[in-house]
């Protein structure tokens, strides 16, 4: 029987593209020059999408392979996903929740310490020479035992959550309801009044166009110039010029961002500051969580095929 025909839209380490290729017919989009011609030539003989979590599939794409019957995400967040375009052909997406969850807090939690401690600066200062000229390091914020709010209680939030006990940190959080398994954090439904009560404020909401700058001018006022943003989910998740705004006047205390609107290209406001620390989006870049996740995508798409239930469905 003919291998089934996949667009791949973007690259994947090599230890995925052996196995992807072996079992697929596999039509790599994003090496392709002219993508309408391209998508114009093989569309037809699509029947599934692998993507990855920042890339998604959008309408156009999507209408581009009239035969397409699964998209599968290499990434927990499906948001550039089409869902609406999906749906309307019943049209199936699996991503890959569970497997990244334990790396992305590593890394929000990693930022929140670095961010505080100052220590890509520290660092600088300790090879430079300025230690030796001007003595020791500025003194910096403590971490433990400070207030640390949570926006999205969800896998991710529960595990940055879990790794700030060993912090001492008071924490609450806020979500669309308040969840049973929270033990003794607080429930704060509004997210000004959370980042006012916090000192340390984590963005670990998956992104929807209901959650497109829920990170407000007003929560970013809220958390004041001597609070702290740590995003480890989606930029839009963040009103990122009220952001910037902030940062540059210092009503802000800093930020740590692995998320950018249009990235990876990063407005150069963010360049010029010095209270922020910048994230080439790779929370879940570890070898073990990669492997996992192409793992996970392959799985569903396979399951897919050959008529199984699918491991980690969206719709
Ligand atoms: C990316 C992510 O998918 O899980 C997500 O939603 O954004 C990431 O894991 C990853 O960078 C691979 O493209």
């Amino acid at each position: 029987m003919a291998k089934p025909g996949i667009l791949q839209l973007g690259a994947y380490p090599a230890w995925d593209e052996e196995p992807l290729n072996a079992a697929f017919t596999v039509h790599r989009y994003f090496e392709a020059e002219d993508k309408a011609a391209f998508l114009a030539e093989v569309g037809p003989s699509i029947r599934g999408i692998a993507t990855r979590g920042e890339l998604g599939a959008s309408r156009a794409l999507i209408e581009a392979c009239p035969h397409l019957e699964i998209i599968s995400v290499y990434g927990v967040g499906f948001d550039a996903v089409d869902l609406a375009a999906c749906r309307e052909r019943g049209i199936r997406v699996t991503n890959t929740p569970d497997v990244l969850t334990g790396d992305v807090a590593d890394l929000g939690v990693a930022m929140m310490l670095c961010l505080s401690r100052s220590m890509v600066a520290a660092e600088r200062w300790a090879r430079d020479g300025s230690w030796v000229k001007k003595g020791g390091f500025p003194l910096q914020r403590r971490v433990f035992g400070r207030r640390a709010g949570i926006l999205g209680l969800g896998r991710i939030g529960f595990a940055v959550a879990e790794r700030l006990k060993g912090f001492g940190m008071q924490i609450a959080y806020s979500a669309t309801a308040p969840k049973a398994a929270a033990g003794d954090m607080r429930f704060i439904a509004d997210p000004v009044e959370l980042a006012r009560q916090s000192d340390f404020f984590f963005v670990t909401l998956a992104a929807s166009a209901a959650t497109r700058h829920i990170v407000s001018r007003q929560v970013i006022e809220a958390l004041g110039p001597e609070g702290m943003l740590i995003n480890v989910s989606r930029a839009a998740n963040i009103d990122e010029d009220a952001l910037l705004d902030a940062l540059e006047q210092n009503r802000l205390g800093g930020a740590a961002l692995d998320v950018f609107e249009g990235e990876p290209k990063l407005n150069p406001r963010f360049l010029a500051l010095d209270n922020v620390l910048l994230q080439p989006h790779h929370g879940s870049g570890t070898v073990e969580t990669r492997k996992g996740m192409g793992q996970l995508l392959r799985e569903n798409l396979t399951a897919h095929f050959a008529g199984e239930p699918l491991p980690t469905p969206v719709i």
